[in-house]
């Protein structure tokens, strides 16, 4: 019952009932990693579904992933403690130059949703700030651009990745407005994904 309750406030974006939700459930006994799998993630899966059916746009997707991340926050220590193991560590940034991040951060948000480590770097992040977290272990580096002048700072990390000989150990998404698939390619990410969801089903064939 709970469980249903809480996947259905995170879609309608319900912060508050998504907390007592969460808290309910815990107090009856359920077990921390079936409430994110079961309410959260699925939820932001179903989310991510009508993003792309068009039938929810950036505002609701947003709501709906501060309510997740909401009760996200209550069951984080109690995942950490149960030894839940993240589906997969990622850094993920806007790009040098850039300062645009509701992007960025509803990627973020959404990944985070999906079970990932996510190292949120902020906005204009200096290629060697991407080295630096492949360094400490991030399997993928995520990298978000809204500028044409900014855009090229995502090649200068994939050079400076592959300069510290770090290029084959780990995998590059690239998104925002400006970027596509073709570029992609000619800069030599792995891939490209044009919105949120996308980027998560992206990043589980990566990891996979
Ligand atoms: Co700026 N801005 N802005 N801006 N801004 C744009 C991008 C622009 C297109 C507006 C325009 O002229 N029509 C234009 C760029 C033109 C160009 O380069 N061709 C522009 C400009 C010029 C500028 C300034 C230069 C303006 C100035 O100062 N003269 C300046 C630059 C500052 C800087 O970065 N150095 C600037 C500043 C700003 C604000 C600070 C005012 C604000 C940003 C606030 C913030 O982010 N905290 C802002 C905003 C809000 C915009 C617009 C209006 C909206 C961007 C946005 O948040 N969209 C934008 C116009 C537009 O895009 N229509 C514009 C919503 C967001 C959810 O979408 O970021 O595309 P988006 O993310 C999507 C996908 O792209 C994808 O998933 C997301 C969700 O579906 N995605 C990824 C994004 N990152 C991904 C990463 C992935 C995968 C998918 O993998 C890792």
């Amino acid at each position: 019952m709970e469980i249903k309750e809480i996947y259905q406030n995170v879609i309608e974006g319900n912060a508050p009932a998504v907390q007592a939700g969460v808290n309910a459930a815990l107090a009856q006994g359920l077990a921390a990693d079936v409430i994110l799998n079961q309410a959260l993630i699925a939820a932001m899966e179903e989310v991510g579904k009508r993003f792309e059916e068009g039938e929810f746009f950036v505002p609701e997707m947003l709501i709906a992933a501060r309510a997740m991340q909401s009760g996200l926050a209550i069951l984080k220590p109690r995942l950490v403690e149960g030894g839940v193991k993240a589906a997969g560590q990622i850094a993920i940034g806007t790009v040098k130059g850039d300062l645009h991040d509701i992007g960025k951060n509803l990627v973020a948000m959404m990944l985070e949703g999906a079970g990932y480590e996510v190292k949120d770097l902020g906005t204009d992040v200096d290629p060697q700030a991407f080295v630096k977290a492949a360094q400490e272990g991030a399997q993928v580096i995520g990298m978000s651009a809204l500028l044409t002048t900014t855009m090229s700072n995502m090649q200068n990390t994939i050079q400076a990745l592959q300069a510290a000989g770090l290029r084959d150990k780990v995998k590059v998404v690239i998104g925002g407005a400006p970027v596509t698939e073709v570029y992609a390619r000619q800069i030599g990410a792995d891939a490209f994904a044009p919105d949120a969801s996308s980027a998560v089903r992206t990043v589980r064939q990566l990891v996979a």
